[in-house]
């Protein structure tokens, strides 16, 4: 479909942030008969309102009304907005739904707009990751492509300025997935699931549902790459849908991915006694080099020698780039440059400063307690024991600490709890750990400094979202940054 068809149409944009604002721009733009809805009033939409300005169009602030939803041809909802009950039951989507008025979204219009090929990287971790490495690949490659999605930028957009690109790498959310209709990858890559955003889905297995939503209109010719050793992959697997044809990714060189008793088998297990539903596809390493197994051919794919990513978990991630971007046919040398010049991303367990023999380590998108557990493991063991000083908590999403408490009692000294959930990550690692609770994000930084030894580390990486203080992840780890280095010039 092309984006003037939208003349004349009435389309609802639930949300006015990041979204919202780009896709009213972009269908009042073209004329569509936008009306604009948030939950907030138009006090606290100013900026928002801001980036309107010039365009035609209408307004509804601080409620979903029923009346106005069920007036539209098209309910465009952004992310962040719940539309199936949890934690807010707003009942305009429902009564939408019932009527058959589409609720859809940017990711859904950026697909009817485009014939480019999606690829579509989805996961609790690692999807920032993914989704710049393959734009770096792609880009390096010559291709033409247009990098969006949950990683910031609404597609689209970019969609529409960039009609010529080849390839839309897209980084995808549950929360996109709740809303999409047709949007069907070439390539959608699923690199974990762990327990996240369970302020949003009433169970874990919900959660995993609306992940699965990214395979579910695949068709032969298209793959869904899975990480077979992810323990979510056997329920994953068990619910399904779509005909792309499934590969796996494991970083131990494994004699079978993945069998259909749920189990993933190990690289010892014998491969003739194990039946295998998805065959035996997929891609390992071998040593250093990376190898994929494809219908019954072994191909060296290229090396991953001097890659500067470090970590298990990036391994996985590099795993999944090497195989989409030699799926789409890309040059295996420029796969290889471009692994080892990515250095990765800000605010992922990034290295900051390090002060009287303190390290100071930003993992501000650690924002669920599985990447908490990665940036642990992620840190280099001092002389055997207990060297990190972790920064826990922000706005919780239905956090289980169960998962860290091994971790935290071998590797960790202490722990400052900041934020709304301070109070629960004190009760919860009271009686392991000291616990200091800290009034402000700034006393954390100063009073982890304090309590610091050479060679111990303080690691940002708060298993929280950062709405409670902060803009973003992004404008929190910016400020730990800065915060760490005011510290590096005062004791200078
Ligand atoms: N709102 C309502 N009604 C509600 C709830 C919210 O009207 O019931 C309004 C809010 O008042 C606010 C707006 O909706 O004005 C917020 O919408 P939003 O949260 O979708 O904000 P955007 O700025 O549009 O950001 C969204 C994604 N946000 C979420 O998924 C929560 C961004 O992902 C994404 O980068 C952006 O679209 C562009 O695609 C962020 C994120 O945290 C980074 N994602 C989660 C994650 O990665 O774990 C899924």
């Amino acid at each position: 479909m092309h984006i003037s068809e939208f003349k004349g149409k009435r389309v609802l944009i639930v949300g006015m942030a990041k979204t919202g604002v780009a896709l009213a721009r972009l269908l009042a733009g073209q004329g569509a008969l936008v009306t604009i809805n948030d939950i907030r009033p138009e006090e606290e939409l100013c900026a928002a309102l801001n980036d309107l300005k010039g365009l035609s169009y209408q307004s509804e602030f601080g409620s979903h009304r029923v009346e106005t939803f069920l007036r539209q041809d098209l309910i465009l909802v952004s992310p962040g907005v719940p539309v199936n009950g949890v934690p807010v039951r707003h009942a305009a989507f429902e009564e939408a739904r019932k009527h058959n008025i589409p609720v859809s979204n940017d990711l859904e219009l950026a697909f009817s707009l485009t014939s480019a090929p999606f690829l579509a990287v989805s996961g609790t971790n690692g999807k920032t990751t993914v989704t710049s490495l393959l734009g770096e690949i792609f880009s390096r490659a010559g291709k033409r492509v247009i990098v969006g999605g949950n990683i910031g930028a609404p597609l689209s957009p970019l969609v529409c300025e960039h009609s010529d690109a080849e390839f839309v790498i897209a980084e995808v959310s549950s929360f996109q997935l709740e809303t999409i209709h047709r949007f069907r990858p070439l390539v959608g890559i699923m690199l974990n699931i762990t327990p996240d955003h369970l302020d949003r889905y009433a169970s874990f297995e919900e959660y995993v549902e609306a992940k699965a939503r990214l395979f579910i209109n695949q068709a032969a010719g298209d793959f869904a790459l899975i990480n077979a050793t992810d323990a979510a992959t056997p329920h994953l697997l068990s619910i399904r849908r779509g005909a792309g044809k499934v590969l796996f990714f494991r970083t131990d060189a494994p004699s079978v991915f993945f069998t259909q008793d749920a189990s993933p088998v190990s690289s010892t297990q014998d491969a003739s006694s194990v039946s295998t539903e998805y065959g035996n596809e997929g891609v390992t390493f071998q040593g250093k080099n990376i190898v994929a197994r494809i219908g019954g051919r072994e191909e060296r794919i290229c090396s991953i020698e001097q890659a500067k990513l470090t970590g298990e978990h990036n391994r996985e991630n590099i795993l999944a780039a090497a195989l989409t971007a030699w799926l789409c046919h890309l040059d295996r040398g420029v796969i290889q440059k471009s692994i080892e010049e990515f250095s990765g991303l800000s605010h992922r367990i990034e290295f900051v400063a390090e002060v009287r023999g303190v390290r100071f380590i930003d993992d501000s998108k650690g924002t669920n307690v599985d990447a908490v557990v990665r940036a642990i493991q992620s840190i280099q063991r001092m002389n055997g024991g207990k060297s990190i000083w972790l920064i826990l908590g922000g706005r919780d999403k239905g956090n289980d600490y169960q998962p860290l408490v091994p971790l935290v009692k071998d590797r960790v000294k202490g722990i400052l709890a900041i934020g709304e959930s301070r109070q629960k990550v004190n009760q919860f690692f009271r009686d392991i750990v000291p616990v200091y609770c800290m009034d402000s994000f700034k006393d954390a930084i100063q009073w982890s400094f304090s309590i610091a030894s050479a060679g111990d580390s303080v690691l940002l990486s708060p298993a929280c979202a950062s709405f409670d203080m902060f803009e973003s992840y992004a404008h929190r780890g910016e400020v730990f940054k800065q915060l760490v280095l005011e510290i590096a010039r005062q004791v200078a």
